[in-house]
């Protein structure tokens, strides 16, 4: 039987209950090295906490989340909350030799991202190993895209064409949640979505992003409090607040490579839900994807006879793609939950190897420098803004 390892949980709303179901099922579904048991759930208040623990599956609860880095039972701390909090819960675990795995984006400031890289890098000397959690990185779709990139399929990368559209704060009484607080998150769409895009292009690209010039915009500048939320949900009183980040974010941007990009996140694309599109065009092909057909891939191979060349819509279900042969016969798909899964699933196999698992801090780092050139220039009418290496 695989040995085991503790993991800590803090914070327990959507991206907790996600990473707890990751954590629940990954080691039925995947041969790992390491069997991961659910040892505590931190929240700060006691009662949610207590209550999130029993249903989402871990054996105690805790609301400071400095016993939990000081838990000898943890082994691993997996950073759920809000972008204000990553970097101090994640240098202290990583100071207690915890391994970390850390929501995206890394942190809300170049200089928060910076010290997590460096204490990311120091720890790897120890054997005590991080990673951020970009999960579309594992949908067997991506996962393959870029191994197409890395085959040389698509030649030489000249576009990437990204956007990632949602719309569920189109209505102006919807509340004014965590994620519409820069103190809290950093920034809006812009570090939400955008954060995605920008570690997604980076890495099927493998080329990083070397400048940009950009827009954002806030359209509803008021909310009303919130009074109680429950992942995305909230409901709210009558008072308002102000909305202190970018609504939506758009820039062109520049890579290492010679490659061009255009980026686009929004929360206010009516009747988009989830939809993270992104196109890379290069010298002998092209690919296309769309999270709301999460298990489709468009490939279109410009070597071939121009007669009957053009895009071909790959069904990314075959147990020769990345991830999907542990789950179920050809054909009948995944979802999101499996992103999460898989990517606890690549911490744990690197965990086994000693291996530095990917994305790390570092990469983490590098797509918190672009978030920050796009703000930047944004304030400065879009002036071209270098994003330093
Ligand atoms: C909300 O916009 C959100 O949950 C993001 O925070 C996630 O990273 C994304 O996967 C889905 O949308």
């Amino acid at each position: 039987m695989a040995d085991e390892i503790g993991v800590g949980l803090v914070g327990y709303a959507f991206m907790g209950a996600a990473h707890s179901q990751a954590w629940r099922t990954v080691h039925h579904a995947f041969d790992v090295p390491l069997t991961p048991r659910r040892v505590v759930l931190c929240g700060r208040d006691a009662a949610a906490a207590e209550a999130a623990a029993a249903k989402l599956g871990w054996a105690a609860f805790e609301t400071d989340w400095r016993r939990v880095v000081d838990d000898d039972e943890v082994g691993l701390v997996d950073i759920c909350t809000p972008g204000d909090t990553h970097a101090e819960i994640a240098l202290a675990a990583l100071d207690a030799g915890k391994h970390v795995l850390c929501e995206k984006p890394l942190a809300n400031t170049v200089a928060e991202a910076e010290a997590m890289a460096d204490a990311a890098a120091a720890a790897a000397e120890r054997g005590v190993r991080s990673m951020v959690a970009f999960n579309y990185r594992r949908v067997p779709a991506l996962a393959f895209a870029r191994s197409l990139v890395a085959q040389g399929r698509l030649g030489v990368i000249r576009h990437v064409r990204a956007q990632y559209l949602q719309d569920w704060i189109v209505d102006p009484a919807f509340p004014l949640v965590w994620r519409l607080q820069k103190d809290k998150a950093g920034s809006g769409a812009l570090g939400d979505l955008g954060a995605h895009l920008v570690d997604l292009a980076q890495f099927l690209t493998g080329s990083r992003i070397s400048g940009v010039s950009a827009v954002t915009e806030t359209f509803v500048r008021e909310r009303p409090l919130v009074t109680s939320s429950s992942g995305l949900a909230a409901s709210a009183g009558a008072s308002l607040g102000e909305v202190t980040v970018d609504d939506a974010a758009l820039f062109t941007a520049r890579f290492a490579s010679g490659a061009l990009g255009s980026f686009e996140a929004t929360r206010f694309a009516a009747g988009r839900k989830n939809s993270m599109r992104i196109e890379v065009n290069g010298s002998a092909g092209s690919l296309a994807f769309d999270f709301e057909a999460m298990n489709e891939l468009h490939f279109h191979d410009h070597t071939l006879d121009p007669a009957d060349a053009g895009f071909r819509r790959i069904l990314v279900t075959e147990p020769a793609h990345p991830y999907v042969g542990a789950w179920w016969p050809p054909g009948h798909g995944l979802g999101y939950e499996h992103t999460f899964t898989h990517e606890v699933r690549d911490f744990l196999v690197a965990l086994g190897e000693g291996s530095d698992p990917a994305p790390s801090f570092a990469d983490g780092l590098r797509v918190q420098r672009v978030l920050d050139a796009v703000e930047r220039s944004a304030a400065a009418d879009s002036a071209w803004t270098v994003v330093p290496n």
